[in-house]
């Protein structure tokens, strides 16, 4: 594997998504390195290309790092297929292409773990990519994100970018979206706890059966990560960043639920999708390198839940 060491001392740095939970922890992060960090407001729309190409014209970035996206949970990745699909490629091809064109020096793309096959093997090493069929809730969004990871390699081989991927397992922390209609497990579980807990309800609502198993990061530990490859990765293959142990969805309401203090039950709604049943990614590669996750579940729900307190108390109607 090639492992130069790449400085990011002084560079400018953009992070595109700077607003959402991903990017907003990769800000935080780069905070701690001696660089300049660029974002663009929201009147760039990065689905447009001339809007995409103007930014770059003015900001020149050294670094891009590619944390904006159209995300949601397992309803909404099935309820909106367009728009996952369209806004998705649209903002990868925009960023990767005007990288090449004003010159960065590095692209971090970042994807998610269901890019893998339904049925790939557990714990899912990289190069399970492209060796079976999609989990059909979110193939859509996944393919976006295949074609994502096949633009940095093809840039990389024919115009020599140095241009890397990496995929993050499912995440969770700050920033997070509470809409049950288009949030992520975690964040509708804290939010349906809390609120049942102020209710006095005697139990709330999981979606499915509660069997699949998924794997959990803490959105810091994530930036910790991507921090990590752009310094000291260059090459083709993508690169997972993950925790490295999953549990099940019945078994995180639990935990979710002792965190928050409701001790109610849990009611399956077995009329609403399971998803896969398991995704749980290999970290091999990234641990040889040298780098390990290190907030733990528990303690990362924690702190996510202090930081929905935060957001609700803000915004009462979340
Ligand atoms: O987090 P989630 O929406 O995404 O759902 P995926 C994970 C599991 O939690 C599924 C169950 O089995 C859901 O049925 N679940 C239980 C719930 N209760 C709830 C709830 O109240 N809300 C939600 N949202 N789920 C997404 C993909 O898949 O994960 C994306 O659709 C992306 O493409 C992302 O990869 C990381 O893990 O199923």
């Amino acid at each position: 594997m090639n492992s130069p060491q790449f400085d990011l001392t002084g560079k400018r740095v953009y992070v595109a998504g700077h607003k959402g939970m991903v990017g907003s922890a990769i800000v935080r992060r780069l905070g701690a390195e001696n660089c300049e960090i660029l974002t663009a407001d929201r009147s760039v729309d990065l689905r447009e290309q001339k809007a995409v190409r103007d930014w770059f014209a003015c900001n020149a970035p050294d670094v891009v790092v590619i944390a904006a996206a159209k995300v949601g949970g397992i309803l909404a990745n099935d309820s909106f297929p367009a728009e996952f699909l369209y806004d998705n490629l649209m903002i990868e091809a925009n960023l990767i292409e005007a990288s090449r064109q004003y010159g960065a020096q590095k692209v971090l793309f970042l994807g998610s773990s269901c890019i893998y096959p339904k049925f790939a093997p557990q714990p899912i090493p990289e190069d399970a990519l492209l060796t079976g069929p999609l989990e059909p809730t979110n193939e859509w969004y996944a393919i976006a994100k295949i074609a994502g990871i096949k633009l940095s390699q093809a840039y990389r081989r024919q115009y020599n970018c140095d241009f890397i991927s990496a995929m993050p397992t499912n995440l969770y922390g700050p920033g997070d979206n509470y809409d049950l209609a288009s949030s992520h497990v975690m964040p509708a579980l804290l939010r349906k706890a809390h609120e049942a807990k102020a209710a006095n309800a005697d139990s709330i609502e999981i979606w499915g059966t509660g069997t699949p198993r998924r794997e959990f990061l803490h959105v810091d530990d994530l930036a910790d990560g991507c921090v990590f490859l752009l310094k000291s990765y260059s090459d083709m293959e993508h690169v997972n960043i993950g925790s490295g142990t999953d549990i099940s969805i019945a078994e995180l309401a639990k935990l979710v639920c002792q965190i928050v203090g409701f001790d109610g039950a849990l009611r399956f709604d077995t009329s609403r999708p399971d998803g896969t049943l398991r995704k749980l990614m290999s970290g091999d590669r990234i641990r040889s390198m040298g780098w390990t996750p290190r907030i733990e579940l528990a303690e990362g729900i924690a702190d996510a839940y202090r930081a929905f307190l935060d957001h609700y108390v803000a915004t009462p109607k979340v």
